[in-house]
């Protein structure tokens, strides 16, 4: 009635950017990702028949209120899908630098998917895996598998079809994934609510959507070629788009400072000196640079230089789910 599972934190290359359903976490929008090896999330989950309620431990910390609901919430899934009825103890322990602007929902709930079933010794697909830690959060569905992977949006009510595949195994494509620190505090909107906001109300919304299945075939072909420039392109292109969208939400936001901006100059110049680098920013201020492997110390090295810059993590893709022997 035990098992632990551990799960890699994923970034974005073309983007989830708002829900058709908020209940199923259904996206408007098929998305790209790399996974990540460095930032990961540990989880046990044990089901005890004597618990009253399940017990939610993070780091060391018993956690109750809104967290320990949202496990809670998760785990009804899994007995609904599962017929088991205990309660269970969930012990999670996260290596994800959340400062950074990585979040640790992706990893958290695929982790969690991945333990709880195993713990209940539940047979499960990776797609069966991966439709159930999207109803954690959206973005926890890719974080199933290693390297290179695609977010189907499906088209069923039910959501039966809105699950990840792999793309790339994380063996075959190697690439550099540079964060970029540059403001650790707290995001005022959090993306939840961003992205809800602009389906509602930025008249840019539609043409968000609209531009998105040159960009899909695009990084497709490039994964598939590993060609670095178009993949590059692409996901720089995608993400500004995607920030462009809620300069017209209502009341409008961004998720930029002057930082974030400064960082992303120094990139474009980069590639003026001939150093095939590329950005991409998520619902934070931070930047992620991606580059190959041989530029990375060139690219770090004039990171280092900016002033606005507080910490840098250098990730490679990473792999998908695994299970611990405790
Ligand atoms: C992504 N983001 O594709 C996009 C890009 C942020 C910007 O997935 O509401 O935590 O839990 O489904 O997955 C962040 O949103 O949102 C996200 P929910 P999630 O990585």
């Amino acid at each position: 009635m035990k098992a632990t599972a551990r799960a890699h934190t994923n970034i974005a290359l073309i983007k989830y950017w708002g829900k058709r359903d908020e209940q199923l976490f259904l996206p408007m929008n098929n998305s790209i990702s790399i996974t990540l090896d460095q930032f990961y999330t540990t989880t046990s989950v044990t089901f005890q028949d004597d618990l009253a309620s399940d017990v939610f431990v993070l780091d060391g910390v018993e956690l109750g209120g809104a967290e320990q609901n949202k496990i809670s919430t998760f785990l009804d899934l899994v007995r609904r899908m599962t017929k088991h009825h205990g309660h269970a103890v969930v012990e999670s322990s996260n290596n994800v630098p959340t400062a950074a602007g990585f979040a640790s929902s992706a990893s958290g709930f695929a982790a969690l998917a991945a333990a709880s079933t195993k713990a209940l010794g539940y047979e499960i697909s990776d797609a069966g895996l991966s439709t159930l830690a999207r109803q954690g959060s959206g973005s926890a569905c890719r974080s199933i598998y290693g390297g290179f992977v695609e977010w189907h949006m499906g088209e069923k009510i039910d959501g039966t079809d809105s699950f990840a595949t792999q793309l790339l195994s994380e063996e075959d494509w190697q690439l550099s994934i540079i964060s970029v620190m540059v403001e650790a505090k707290q995001k005022k909107v959090l993306s939840r609510e961003g992205m809800k906001r602009t389906v509602a109300t930025s008249p840019f919304y539609d043409g968000w959507l609209a531009s998105l299945e040159p960009d899909l075939l695009a990084t497709r072909a490039a994964i598939a070629d590993r060609t670095f420039e178009q993949l590059g392109t692409v996901l720089e292109r995608n993400a500004m788009k995607m920030h462009a969208t809620m300069l017209g939400a209502n009341p409008p936001f961004m998720y930029w400072m002057s930082s974030t901006i400064e960082v992303m100059q120094a990139v474009q110049e980069l590639r003026e000196d001939g150093i095939q680098a590329y950005f991409t920013i998520d619902a934070g201020p931070n930047v992620k640079v991606i580059c190959q492997p041989a530029d990375e110390k060139a690219v770090m090295d004039r990171l280092k230089q900016l002033m606005c810059v507080k910490d840098l993590f250098l990730c490679h893709p990473g792999p998908g789910i695994h299970y611990l022997t405790t």
